[in-house]
């Protein structure tokens, strides 16, 4: 029997709140602009926000690079913004998750600058210096964000290890006072009053201190992967964390676990809970890993059912009674859910949203859901890198168009398309108004120009919304315990259409068939229903068939 806590029976939303609200005609998003929409929110019926970072940041990373733990981006307004943003959530019975981004700081932060001054300043310690080798970086390895992930400085005459942008250095764990500022800080914010933390790349905090180079990746850089992520003491550390600050609270904890496998995900959210709640895996959103990729993480190829249920299925198999899970189709970092695994063409986006939609929450694990996606945003259309604002993009476009020339402009712009971060960042979409009634202003990244309709207002209007389907899947989720703890069982696993599954629970039984494609598709499992249908996208049904992107969910006692 699984151990009951409020954090599996929760449903999250994640707020990136450069993109959410703006309340100030800037252009950007910003914290009473999600405080004006609590209360949609609440009509939502989640239970938990997580914001992305909202620190004081020069946003070279839109926020994951932090120069100031203990304030609040200037754009995004001031702590007593903060303050007033928690204080309305608990009003609402909306708890609030913050990000913590502890696997580096900005260049710009303190403890950075000084670290930099010389080789014998007391923060020296507190990143990861080395000299150079023959001359040159220290070793091969490739930043996330392309390059080398090593910057030279001139002052000290070493480079520092950065595994995102050079404005990014990584935090060395290795030593044990950045290991206490990182547990102050947190401290600090648990004392505020928040409710958890989503931690940046928290499998990366340990890094092989041998820090030898990685297999090649064919770009002239090698894979510094199996030596940052999971490394030697990343759970020494995370336990450490655990008693020193997260047993002493109650809070949901959730790591981001670039490289993480299910074995080593049985050690981070491990049910005797000694380091985090859950973490984020990404087996079924890489790119490089789930189809052709035509450089890196750049595909145009879609994700295939047979490929995302494997592994969504084994996740749900061998977490089952060793570690809790989390769910999630996209996020800040992913293209829109519905342009990547459904169809976000005017017929199908919102039936093959609510299947999407159901499929996951159905599922064993806390379930995530990215701002927009209860309406069903799409991918945006870029028509130039000068339509992008990501870091990641312009240096991926840097590298290999511009330097390396091994894509032409249309592929990489066609991957964009497809894949880039920038898909899930473009404004959130309130209403058919300028600007889709996301500022007054001049918005930040420009609008999907379908706002017209697709947007908050169009779909509280509609009593058939994805925005009110998504409303009874977390109701749903509250009232039938089935849907939290019941154990995970495949079915059809052979199929190449149908995506279905049971939970069971105290003798009940409930059975989720879902179409994954656009034409109807024979399923025996909706032959003779007798239980109690307890969700479904289509208000009629065909005996023995699952029309397009059709999904039932039925309860038998
Ligand atoms: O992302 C970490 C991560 O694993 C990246 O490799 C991510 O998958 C990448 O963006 C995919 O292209 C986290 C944050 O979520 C991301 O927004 C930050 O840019 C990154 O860490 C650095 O803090
Ligand atoms: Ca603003």
């Amino acid at each position: 029997q699984e151990k009951r806590a409020w954090w599996k029976e929760a449903v999250i939303y994640q707020i990136y709140p450069r993109s959410f609200a703006d309340s100030n005609g800037d252009g950007i998003g910003d914290l009473n602009g999600v405080t004006e929409h609590l209360d949609y929110l609440a009509r939502l019926g989640i239970d938990v926000i997580w914001l992305s970072p909202v620190y004081r940041s020069p946003n070279d990373d839109n926020g994951y690079d932090i120069s100031d733990y203990r304030n609040i981006m200037e754009e995004f307004g001031t702590m007593e913004d903060f303050d007033r943003l928690l204080a309305a959530a608990h009003e609402r019975h909306i708890r609030v998750v913050m990000d913590l981004v502890v696997n580096h700081t900005s260049d710009e932060h303190p403890w950075f600058m000084e670290s930099r001054q010389s080789k014998e300043n007391p923060y020296r310690d507190y990143y990861i210096w080395k000299d150079p080798k023959d001359g040159r970086e220290p070793n091969n390895w490739e930043s996330w964000f392309s390059g080398s992930a090593w910057q030279f400085d001139e002052r000290t005459g070493q480079y520092y290890l950065h595994c995102f942008s050079r404005k990014q250095p990584d935090l060395n764990w290795e030593n044990p006072t950045v290991r206490e500022e990182v547990f102050d800080l947190m401290d600090w914010w648990c004392r505020k009053g928040i409710d958890g933390f989503r931690m940046d790349v928290i499998s990366m905090i340990s890094k092989d201190q041998a820090f030898p180079d990685g297999p090649d990746k064919g770009d002239g850089f090698g894979d510094m992967a199996p030596y940052v992520c999971n490394g030697p003491r990343v759970h020494e550390y995370l336990q450490e964390m655990n008693r020193r600050v997260l047993s002493r609270y109650d809070l949901l904890t959730v790591g981001e676990a670039a490289g993480v496998t299910v074995e080593e995900a049985k050690k981070y959210a491990n049910a005797e809970g000694t380091e985090l709640g859950m973490v984020f895996h990404f087996e079924h959103t890489d790119g490089a890993a789930n189809s052709d990729a035509v450089i890196g993480k750049w595909t145009v190829t879609p994700p295939r059912l047979s490929y995302v249920r494997r592994i969504l299925n084994k996740w749900q198999t061998e977490l089952e009674g060793k570690a809790w899970g989390s769910l999630y189709w996209d996020n800040h970092d992913q293209p829109r859910a519905v342009s990547r695994f459904g169809n976000d063409s005017p017929k199908w986006r919102e039936k093959s949203a609510e299947m999407l939609a159901t499929v996951l929450h159905m599922q064993k694990g806390t379930p995530y859901i990215y701002q927009g996606e209860e309406i069903g945003m799409t991918n945006m259309r870029f028509h130039s890198v000068h339509d992008c604002a990501d870091l990641e993009e312009k240096n991926a476009w840097q590298q290999y168009v511009v330097e390396q020339g091994v894509v032409d402009e249309k592929t990489m712009l066609d991957c964009f398309n497809h894949v880039a971060r920038d898909n899930a960042r473009t404004p959130m979409q309130w209403d058919d108004t300028e600007n889709a009634g996301f500022t007054t202003g001049s918005a930040w990244l420009a609008v999907n120009p379908n706002y017209k309709t697709i947007n908050v207002k169009a779909a509280l209007a509609d009593p058939h919304s994805i925005f009110y389907y998504y409303q009874r899947l977390i109701q749903l989720r509250h009232t039938h315990p089935i849907i939290v703890y019941g154990r995970f069982r495949p079915l059809l696993e052979d199929s190449e259409e149908i995506y279905a599954y049971e939970r069971v629970m105290d003798g009940q039984i409930l059975t989720v068939a879902a179409n994954w494609t656009d034409h109807e598709a024979a399923c025996q499992l909706v032959e003779a229903t007798k239980g109690e249908m307890l969700i479904t996208n289509y208000a009629e049904h065909k005996p023995g068939v699952l029309q397009p992107y059709e999904v039932q969910v039925v309860l038998y006692d």
